[in-house]
């Protein structure tokens, strides 16, 4: 089976890199340089209109968003456990992938670039605020979800990585979460995760190569 994963450092693509690498899948990485607006390339628009990452591509078949994309490799290698084996669980682990790419993943791309929400001058400030309250109510609610556990479930899954990119990415963005002591402590455990340790590697590389190509 040849799986190919269209990714961007730092983006959300980052959740099923981390993923496919828990199921030990074998998989390559095309990088998109999203800076240079790599994605809205005539190539890449052929094969994904949406013009976005993560992008997967399955012996010539393709599959956007997200939540589909961890759903199919929870299917793929059910041996990883990506989900949880109850199926209203299940459908929890779905609402909460649903709600990081719904519920929050919107204010940090307002956050990312505020030109895109609001062309009024001098409204940026204002655009940031608003996005950064809904943000602190989402993560506060993480927060109450994993108090007093090491995980979104009773073992690790897919939820946990999409959690954990939108932590980062907010934090990079300039949002102090420090108040969220139990999804801090997640985040913290989260990044000594093998998955996640190849992912901050292969990251880096990238980064290298981008800078080496301009
Ligand atoms: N709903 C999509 C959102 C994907 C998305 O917005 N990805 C961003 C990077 S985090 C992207 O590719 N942005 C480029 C663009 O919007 O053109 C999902 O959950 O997969």
């Amino acid at each position: 089976m040849n799986i190919t994963l269209y990714y961007a450092p730092f983006a959300c693509s980052m959740v099923p890199f981390i993923n496919l690498t828990e199921a030990d899948a074998e998989f390559e990485v095309r990088p998109i340089n999203l800076a240079k607006g790599e994605n809205n390339l005539p190539e890449y628009l052929k094969i994904n209109p949406k013009h976005k990452v993560p992008f997967l591509i399955v012996d010539g078949r393709s599959l956007s968003e997200n939540v589909a994309i961890q759903m199919w490799v929870n299917r793929q290698f059910p041996s990883a456990r990506l989900m949880p084996e109850d199926p209203w669980l299940e459908l929890q682990a779905i609402s909460i992938m649903s709600w990081c790419s719904g519920g929050i993943h919107p204010y940090l791309s307002r956050l990312n670039n505020t030109r895109k929400v609001c062309d009024v001058p001098d409204a940026v400030d204002s655009v940031r605020a608003l996005a950064k309250a809904p943000l602190m109510e989402n993560f506060k609610l993480a927060d109450h979800m994993l108090t007093g556990r090491d995980f979104l479930f009773d073992h690790y899954t897919g939820p946990d990585a999409h959690l954990f990119w939108a932590m980062r990415r907010a934090q990079q963005l300039g949002v102090d979460l420090s108040a969220f002591k139990h999804a801090m402590a997640h985040h913290e455990r989260m990044k000594t995760r093998s998955s996640v340790q190849k992912l901050f590697d292969f990251e880096a590389a990238t980064l290298r190569k981008f800078a080496e190509a301009s």
